[in-house]
């Protein structure tokens, strides 16, 4: 899918209404100006980008947003996804890889729906501490960034200031790697729907090279489907990412994280790409420092970058 001339578009999305620690917005700037968009075009990509979103546009419309159930800011969170799903889905139509730099994970609402209207067939490989899979019903938090993949899959009751979202991802179309905290309310939807998680558990089991096989041949056997990769960086472990809004230890190493990027890479597949909960301010400035680097590298990994 990756096409000649090697072409992709850096979304920048500086959002944090989908849960409640400011400082996630500042995410992508720190990324892009930590030099990303060059390093991208060193490993042969024309790079496209046009300055980061600008979401307050959207929110100066909504003057108020009260809690609809427990979801909290959830017709801003709505808006900026559809926003996001439009710029993403335009990319791809124009054959240009979506590199999208968050900004909390409720993006991947939109980011996957642009995705999967260009390429119906996708698969989506979700790399996170996380299984971002709780309902409206489910949620403890009524944070939304805890709840994208049940949108995609047109799980709960339906909201209608999400109707815009086809709930177009099938249960077996998405997987997971590197989950280690998650809802008793979730593991039951994981359950009853059938969907493949490779928790930290399986990767200390089996080693990381197995997992993503595995990984792979349960979403793409034959390697001949697009591949939407949303990785949150809060799947690593905190002492490779540590300025994130929900780090959790027990996690990836470096090289883990890499690794999968650089495999999912190898399979020539890769259609987009998600960079999340990169949150800058919540660390000491060597440790942001630290996270905003990872968060380039996996990156240039996901889009070639090799060892050797
Ligand atoms: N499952 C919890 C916690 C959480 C989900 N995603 C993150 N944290 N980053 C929730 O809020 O739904
Ligand atoms: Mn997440
Ligand atoms: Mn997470």
């Amino acid at each position: 899918f990756i096409r000649e001339p090697k072409s992709l578009a850096i979304v920048g999305c500086p959002f944090s209404g989908g849960q409640p620690r400011p400082g996630v917005d500042q995410g992508p700037i720190h990324l892009i100006q930590a030099g990303l968009p060059s390093q991208l075009e060193e490993l042969g990509w024309k790079v496209q980008f046009d300055g980061h979103h600008q979401f307050e546009d959207i929110a100066k419309f909504i003057t108020s947003d009260p809690d609809i159930g427990k979801l909290k800011n959830p017709r801003v969170v709505s808006k900026v996804c559809e926003a996001v799903a439009k710029s993403v889905g335009s990319h791809a139509k124009q054959g240009v890889l979506p590199v999208t730099l968050g900004g909390d994970h409720s993006l991947a609402m939109g980011t996957i729906s642009g995705t999967l209207e260009q390429y119906p067939d996708a698969c989506v490989v979700w790399i996170d501490a996380h299984a971002d899979i709780n309902t409206a019903e489910t949620t403890d938090t009524g944070n939304i960034h805890g709840m994208p993949v049940s949108f995609l899959l047109g799980l709960g009751q339906p909201i209608p200031e999400f109707a815009w979202i086809k709930p177009q991802l099938k249960p077996n179309k998405i997987v997971y790697i590197g989950l280690r905290d998650v809802d008793a309310g979730e593991k039951k939807i994981l359950r009853e729907n059938g969907i493949k998680a490779f928790s930290m558990h399986e990767v200390d089991k089996h080693g990381i090279g197995k997992v993503v096989e595995l990984a792979l041949d349960h979403v793409n056997p034959k390697r001949d489907l697009p591949i939407h990769l949303s990785f949150d960086v809060d799947a690593l472990d905190p002492t490779v990412a540590p300025s994130t809004g929900t780090p959790v230890r027990g996690g990836l190493t470096f090289r883990e994280g890499h690794y999968i990027c650089e495999a999912i890479y190898e399979t020539g597949c890769l259609v987009a790409l998600d960079i999340m909960e990169v949150n800058p301010s919540l660390a000491k400035e060597e440790e942001v420092r630290q996270t905003v680097a990872v968060g380039c590298s996996l990156a240039r990994s996901a889009l070639g970058e090799t060892l050797l």
